[in-house]
């Protein structure tokens, strides 16, 4: 099973992809395919058009177009609901302990990464990244 990750601009711009990615491959996931990517404004909102109507919503757009994240499709037995238990809890300060938002997140809105939350949301959220895009079989 595949799911999306997204290494955020946080994470990404203080040099820290190499060792959230490093992380991500410890913990059995396989990396298929991968990019790097500024996004548009228009792209940010429509990636998280599910929080439109929220308070932090502008804020979440500015932050997720600061810079370059990384989006990457993983590979494993249970992909999407494992990938949320290696990432951790959405706020840092609720993370478990050894989780990536724990060990490298700075508050709730730059918690240096993504995960889908769903395999239908990771369907879709790989399709946003990468439909056309080559990415390993099997
Ligand atoms: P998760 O990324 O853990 O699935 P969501 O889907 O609730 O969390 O939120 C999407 C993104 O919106 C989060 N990764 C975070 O960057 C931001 N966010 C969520 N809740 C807040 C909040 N209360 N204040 C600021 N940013 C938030």
């Amino acid at each position: 099973m595949d799911t999306l990750t997204i290494v955020k601009p946080d994470a990404f711009g203080s040099g820290r992809a190499g060792q959230i990615i490093a992380h991500l491959e410890a913990a059995g996931f396989l990396i298929v395919a991968a990019r790097v990517k500024l996004l548009t404004r228009a792209e940010a909102e429509a990636f998280y058009s599910v929080h439109r109507e929220r308070p932090f919503f502008g804020s979440l757009v500015d932050f997720m177009t600061s810079g370059p994240c990384m989006p990457l499709i993983l590979r494993r037995e249970e992909a999407v609901s494992e990938l949320r238990r290696v990432i951790g809890a959405t706020d840092p300060a609720e993370a478990d302990e050894g989780t990536v938002r724990a060990l490298y997140a700075e508050s709730k809105e730059r918690n240096a990464i993504h995960a889908s939350d769903s395999p239908e949301n990771a369907e879709i959220e790989i399709a946003f990244f990468f439909a056309g895009t080559e990415r390993l079989q099997g």
